[in-house]
């Protein structure tokens, strides 16, 4: 992606996080999500180009805007566009760390339409580009031997982010006994996966079960900076699960998707060029939330991994207030 484009988009996900970052600790994850959502589709129909929402709010009957399929922008170059506007609705409303604005882009048709279910996820850094051996299907003990032996420390130092939820028990109980650390968050997996590849987070390795479209916006970033990403589709086993692959099926047709394979990183994002950029809503370990100063001055923390020029950015943004000037 040119770095002209990045920047545009990059306007996108800070207009979204200063909307949501009014809603900041106010309880109301709807009222801030549709806040990112609207502050992200009017800044996007700003650009001059022909945006395709890949990934979105939803399907078309169920979501007013950034819907899957929605054609954004003034028309120009082609590219498909993922977006999670609120990524953690309620690490905002609670006002808890990492909560932010995401979105990836990639050449038209390069990246995968996720169907809504949960996608097991394994993520690491670019230590481990190649694979080194990780692998989705291994136990997490042999996971955490090949993390702890490529980043040369003891497997009771590798810390492991995963989701806070009854679904992972099991593997909370695994990663226990193989005497690693773990990383719990209450949400916000985007942020658990992009950080191991992210210096000062202290994380090491993703591990668990999350939302499909998060796991092709966490692909993104790390195929931009060479980290590395397996997912496998779970469509759970209630009533809802046949309905469920059905529209996964209708969604990769045409693909080389097996729904029930290992879906490789290049599966998920199969163009070269791709970017992944997120906007911090509140505080975190990446990047900081959204600050106003009395004046009026905005400042916004950013990250930007971009395959095209194998960058990462992190931008800080400082907008004027109404008094026109601006407070560092
Ligand atoms: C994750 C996480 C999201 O949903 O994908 C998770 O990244 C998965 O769904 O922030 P469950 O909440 O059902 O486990 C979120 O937590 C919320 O969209």
């Amino acid at each position: 992606m040119q770095t002209a484009r990045i920047m545009e988009v990059l306007n996108v996900a800070e207009y979204a996080a200063i909307a949501a970052a009014e809603w900041n600790g106010k309880g109301d994850k709807n009222a801030a999500d549709q806040a990112a959502t609207e502050a992200m589709r009017q800044a996007f129909n700003d650009i001059d180009f022909s945006g395709r929402i890949v990934i979105g709010e939803g399907e078309r009957d169920e979501a007013p805007m950034l819907f899957i399929g929605e054609e954004l922008g003034r028309g120009g170059e082609e590219i498909d566009i993922a977006v999670d506007p609120l990524e953690g609705t309620n690490l905002c409303a609670y006002n808890r760390p990492n909560a932010l604005t995401t979105i990836a882009i990639a050449p038209r048709g390069a990246l995968l339409f996720a169907p809504d279910t949960y996608m097991d996820k394994i993520a690491a850094g670019s230590a481990f580009a190649a694979g080194g051996g990780l692998h989705i299907d291994n136990p997490p003990a042999e996971n955490l031997r090949i993390v702890a032996e490529t980043l040369g420390k003891p497997v009771s130092e590798v810390n492991v982010c995963i989701l806070l939820r009854d679904r992972h028990e099991g593997l909370i109980q695994a990663v226990r006994a193989a005497g690693a650390r773990i990383r719990l968050i209450d949400d916000g997996d985007v942020f658990g996966a992009i950080a191991t590849a992210v210096p000062g987070t202290g994380i090491d390795l993703y591990l668990g079960s999350g939302g499909s479209p998060e796991g092709v916006l966490a692909a993104t970033g790390l195929k931009a900076i060479g980290g590395f990403f397996q997912g496998r589709f779970d469509f759970g086993s209630d009533e809802k699960a046949t309905d469920k692959r059905r529209r996964a099926e209708e969604m990769v047709v045409g693909t080389a998707i097996d729904l029930d394979g290992v879906l490789e990183r290049d599966l998920l994002v199969s163009s070269r060029d791709a970017a992944f950029i997120a906007c911090g809503v509140t505080d975190g370990e990446m990047v900081e939330g959204v600050r106003i100063d009395p004046s009026g001055t905005i400042t916004t923390s950013s990250i930007i991994m971009n395959a095209a020029d194998q960058t990462v950015r992190f931008i800080k943004t400082i907008r004027r207030g109404d008094s026109g000037l601006v407070r560092f």
